[in-house]
């Protein structure tokens, strides 16, 4: 397909699924356009070509990816330089495919509790936390044989997954850095230490 022009990636800064979104397009070096969306006041055009209403959503020519693992996809089938996700066996991909379901249903279900305590008074926050602890625990186990969660290098599992991390460990930075997840949090600062995570997170743009 030919393009006519720069691709248009519809992001905010601070959600999980747009910086794993943003991680692949800057991985894989193509330069897109990028809108910040007030999620409160979204843009007309943007819900026009998605009536998901959520980010991120890529536009490149008339294909519209509104979904943050297509995006992570369609960026890496054209560019994986760090072996990411092209050379993932299939028994790997499963692995990975299984781990980002539990991530963005059940993981993401109690971070979202946990992180808003307040708003959901049926239970604590210390209740959401420890229902979060179950995904926890499982990286742990993962983590304490290996480095990353699917090989000894990072792969499509680990961008996927860590922006929830973070956000699980900013609630509460000093329980969670003194919690019993020591490989998760060595996991965690090395994702967080990569240059490119630094670049995906420039309150402007650059590549
Ligand atoms: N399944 C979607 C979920 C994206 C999503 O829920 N993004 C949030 C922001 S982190 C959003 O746009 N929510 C709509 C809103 O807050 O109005 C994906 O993976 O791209």
């Amino acid at each position: 397909m030919t393009r006519d022009s720069i691709p248009l990636l519809y992001s905010f800064r601070r959600c999980p699924y747009a910086i794993r979104a943003r991680m692949a397009v800057w991985s894989a070096g193509i330069p897109v356009q990028l809108e910040e969306v007030a999620l409160k006041d979204k843009p007309q055009a943007m819900l026009e070509l998605s009536s998901k209403g959520t980010v991120p959503v890529l536009v490149d020519g008339d294909a519209v990816i509104d979904e943050s693992l297509d995006v992570m996809r369609w960026a890496l089938k054209q560019n994986d330089p760090d072996n990411w996700y092209a050379d993932l066996t299939e028994a790997e991909l499963s692995k990975s495919l299984a781990l980002i379901a539990e991530n963005d249903s059940d993981f993401k279900h109690w971070l979202d509790r946990y992180k808003y305590a307040d708003r959901h008074p049926e239970h604590s926050e210390e209740y959401y936390r420890s229902q979060g602890e179950v995904f926890l625990e499982k990286l742990e186990a993962i983590l304490q044989q290996r480095s990353y969660l699917i090989r000894d290098e990072m792969t499509f599992a680990d961008i996927a997954i860590f922006p929830f991390i973070r956000q699980f460990s900013m609630v509460d930075k000093e329980w969670f850095e003194q919690s019993s997840y020591p490989a998760v949090n060595a996991w965690l600062a090395s994702l967080l230490d990569l240059p490119l995570f630094g670049r995906v997170m420039q309150k402007h743009r650059g590549h």
